[in-house]
């Protein structure tokens, strides 16, 4: 998979694609993520990558024109409706439909090359998101100062389900939501630290209580945690 990110601050993914599974993917030739400077694309003496919003109002808008330019030369065409099949332009903003396991699993299985636009500022010219993005996604009902820290979540949810990512010692199959709950409590050694014992039942190697006991766990902390994922009809 190829994964393109389009940023005004480039430097912000300089480091944090660099680390354990991404890493590793990269380094094995599972997944490509190039870097690409929105401002590189600007067309105006002055590199200018936003501008005041029509309509009136506070803050800045982010122009278009860097962002067309910048997809056509990444794509070779700035017509969505002849995309090539396993294109994925995707808008992170906070208008977008929240990202979720399947979403990531979406675009992980069906998505051969992601285009990731991070908004700064009040937002982009809603003109990109009519000709250009398939997809606009937002992390979560929390306010960010851009979409940059969103485009490293949306990318580690993805590289770490594409095929052959997560070594053999790892598996996405238990992860907690493909399984619709939480993940049970996890303890190692000590047996006992600061007086805090590790619960019995772990040290028993009565494999079927311990999972009785990680079952009634997980349910446990969904309820206190997240309600909301035992809901019979969510979203
Ligand atoms: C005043 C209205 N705000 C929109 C809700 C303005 C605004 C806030 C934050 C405009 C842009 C941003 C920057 N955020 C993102 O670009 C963003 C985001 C987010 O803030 N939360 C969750 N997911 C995302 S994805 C991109």
């Amino acid at each position: 998979m190829k994964i393109d990110v389009l940023t005004i601050f480039p430097e912000f993914f300089k480091e944090v694609f660099d680390f354990g599974i991404i890493r590793r993917a990269r380094k094995a030739g599972i997944v490509e993520i190039n870097i690409h400077d929105i401002r590189h694309f600007a067309l105006d003496k002055h590199k200018m990558t936003d501008d005041r919003p029509f309509g009136g109002g506070d803050g800045m808008v982010m122009k278009p024109e860097p962002i067309f330019a910048a997809v056509e030369e990444i794509l070779g065409t700035v017509d969505k409706a002849n995309y090539p099949p396993g294109v994925r332009v995707i808008l992170l903003s906070p208008q977008g439909a929240r990202l979720n396991q399947v979403v990531a699993e979406s675009i992980a299985h069906e998505a051969d090359h992601a285009i990731v636009i991070c908004g700064r500022y009040e937002g982009i010219d809603e003109r990109v998101n009519e000709a250009l993005v398939t997809d606009e996604v937002s992390i979560g009902d929390y306010v960010l100062s851009g979409g940059e820290p969103a485009a490293t979540v949306l990318v580690d949810a993805i590289v770490r389900l594409l095929p052959n990512a997560l070594g053999s010692e790892t598996s996405a199959v238990n992860d907690s939501f493909s399984s619709g709950m939480l993940d049970y409590p996890h303890y190692t050694r000590p047996a006992e630290f600061r007086g805090m014992p590790v619960p019995e039942v772990l040290l028993s190697g009565d494999h079927a209580k311990i999972e009785e006991w990680r079952k009634a766990k997980a349910l446990e902390k969904t309820l206190k945690n997240r309600r909301d994922l035992l809901d019979t009809d969510k979203e």
